[in-house]
């Protein structure tokens, strides 16, 4: 089977990093093809950065579904885009803090999220509560790092990560800690081992439920809520996102 995981943001460091964690955990006949879009955020960490990595995300969907993707994994801890995503595509869409918040549930009872800036804790809260996730979610704490902090060699970034997941073991007291960020995923063996308490990551785990979807048959309901997109002309820079018909199979 093919995953198409798309890093939103346009950083190709990250995207390749994340295709290397996805690869080291993906089944030996799944095939890991990791993307960033042409046009988006160099770093996604606000409102304003996710609104415009949609339509990069949703190009990278449009040329996925003509290249017989099985499944895309949004690889962003806000999952931007994720429900227009699922519209446009007929298999899997699963979004990185979707899939680690549902991990967590499922191994514990609680859970806290350490991730890039305080301004993004706000997003992770939402997301959260709007998975029914709030009431396993102890705490969102932020490291206060840039997400490009993490693609600096001999920056600080490892040490600090690690400080406020230990913080959040003794602290919360939970059962496991979920990374905020899908910068970290290379993180995340390395922090377990370190501190002895499951650390969960949003791009592995996405991995591994896409692939369990796929193997069972399941793809994106088409018949209400996800249907394909109506067709209409966009104006604009949107032109290119006008759709003429509605995809064969729906
Ligand atoms: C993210 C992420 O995972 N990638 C990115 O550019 N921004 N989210 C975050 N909270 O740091």
């Amino acid at each position: 089977m093919k995953i198409k995981i798309i890093n939103p943001n346009t950083t190709w460091s990250m995207t390749e990093k994340i295709g290397d964690c996805a690869r080291r955990v993906a089944a030996a006949g799944t095939e890991i093809v990791a993307v960033s879009p042409s046009m988006g955020p160099a770093s996604i960490e606000s409102h304003y950065d996710e609104a415009l990595s949609v339509p990069g995300i949703l190009d990278e969907i449009r040329t996925g579904e003509a290249s017989s993707v099985d499944a895309y994994v949004i690889a962003c801890f806000g999952d931007p885009g994720l429900y227009a995503a699922r519209e446009a595509a007929r298999g899997p869409v699963i979004g990185i803090a979707e899939a680690a918040m549902h991990a967590a549930s499922l191994i514990g009872n609680s859970f806290s999220v350490v991730t890039t800036l305080e301004r993004t804790c706000g997003i992770a809260w939402h997301l959260a509560e709007m998975y029914g996730m709030r009431r396993f979610c102890r705490k969102v704490r932020a490291c206060e790092l840039n997400v490009l902090d993490l693609e600096q060699p001999g920056s600080d970034a490892y040490r600090i990560i690690l400080a406020e997941c230990r913080q959040a073991m003794q602290q919360d007291k939970v059962d496991s800690i979920v990374l905020g960020c899908a910068g970290m995923t290379d993180l995340c063996k390395k922090i377990e081992s370190e501190l002895g308490i499951a650390v969960v990551d949003g791009v592995t785990a996405a991995v591994k439920l896409a692939e369990s979807l796929v193997q069972l048959g399941l793809k994106t309901g088409k018949r209400r809520d996800l249907a394909f997109p109506l067709p209409k002309p966009y104006t604009g820079l949107l032109e290119d996102f006008s759709r003429d018909r509605v995809p064969a199979g729906s």
